[in-house]
């Protein structure tokens, strides 16, 4: 049977790319199938987080889940580091995964940057753990944006070798689903690097809590070229900056990027950017209202979690004891 599992790190704020990548998305596959959706705190340690900033970033994440629509009625929503088989299972996987399979993991490069010796080591086993994140569950679809699509690769590659070595059918082949027009939301500096919660600085991302000023301020400093938008999209090919508008425009009103062209051809950023902020602030807002409403009951999201966890624990632990089995790891 069908079932999803993503999660989010609470390493920040979520972004418009955290919602559109990857909440809204949850949200659209809620009712369809049976959905785990995951706060994975123990992937925020890979690199340093204040232990105060760290709880209340797993609560903001949780909001954000709930705000958006997920129902913990109908999906498991929950922190990684209760439960327990995540770690556990990623040991395993530790010990099935090849160094040389992590050392092609772009998005280790990347947050590593040129000094890898000095990351931590949980940093570098990161694609481990994550794998064990979904095949605890015997997840079979993983919603994530483009950046996370070569770490499910390793997910089935791992599976695909413990099944091997094992010589078992244990583990499913998960598949990654990245669709719609808003898999990859760039940096509002910079439109060859991907928004995120960590980078530097806060005018580069728009956060889900931030308000219609800071949304339109964001926008109008947000970097283009001088050229009006194109009368079609085959003339966004070189432009980066203008397609990541274009697109978010897009992924917001749940259309194309045609339909946007089509709408807006050939118009000046002076009109398109306030439109698109406009937008912006209207599907935003009342889910930031809806946050702010969680956030003020941290008791409760606790309790939420809480429970959620319990209900992933009564699926991973059997799924985690016959992999021990397999294994050979005593357990009575
Ligand atoms: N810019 C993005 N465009 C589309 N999808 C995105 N996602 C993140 N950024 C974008 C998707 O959000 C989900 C959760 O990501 P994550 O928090 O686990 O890790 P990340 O991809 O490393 O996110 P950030 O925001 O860049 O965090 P930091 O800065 O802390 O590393 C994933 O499905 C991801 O694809």
């Amino acid at each position: 049977t069908p079932r999803v599992f993503s999660g989010i790190k609470p390493s920040g704020g979520l972004t418009l790319g955290n919602y559109l990548g990857a909440i809204k998305r949850f949200v659209g596959m809620q009712g369809q199938m049976e959905t785990i959706y995951c706060v994975v705190d123990m992937h925020a340690i890979t690199v340093w987080q204040d232990p105060k900033e760290l709880a209340n970033m797993t609560r903001e994440v949780a909001a954000g889940y709930l705000a958006a629509g997920l129902d913990p009625s109908q999906s498991i929503l929950f922190n990684q580091s209760q439960v327990a088989a995540h770690a556990e299972l990623g040991w395993i996987f530790n010990c099935v995964a090849r160094v040389g399979w992590m050392n092609r993991m772009t998005q280790f490069k990347d947050k590593a940057g040129s000094n890898a010796e000095k990351a931590s080591l949980g940093l570098y086993a990161y694609p481990s753990l994550m794998a064990a994140d979904i095949l605890v569950y015997h997840a079979t679809h993983v919603p994530v944006g483009e950046d996370q699509k070569q770490h499910v690769e390793l997910t089935r590659d791992i599976a695909a070798k413990f099944n091997h070595d094992y010589k078992v059918d244990f583990f499913p082949a998960t598949e990654p689903v990245i669709e719609g027009p808003a898999m990859r939301i760039m940096n509002l500096r910079d439109g060859t690097k991907k928004m995120s919660k960590s980078g530097e600085s806060d005018m580069e991302r728009i956060n889900m809590t931030d308000d219609a000023d800071k949304i339109a301020k964001k926008f109008k400093k947000a970097k283009t070229d001088p050229e009006p938008l194109p009368e079609t999209v085959e003339g966004l090919a070189s432009r980066p900056e203008a397609r990541n508008l274009v697109e978010i425009y897009a992924a917001l009103d749940d259309t194309t990027p045609e339909a946007v062209i089509a709408q807006y051809p050939g118009a000046g950023w002076g009109t398109f950017k306030p439109a698109l902020a406009d937008l912006a602030v209207a599907k935003l807002a009342p889910i930031s209202v809806e946050m702010a409403r969680f956030m003020d009951d941290p008791a409760e999201i606790d309790r939420i979690l809480a429970s959620g966890s319990e209900k992933a624990r009564a699926i991973a632990d059997p799924i985690l004891k016959q992999t021990y089995d397999i294994v050979g790891l005593l357990r009575g």
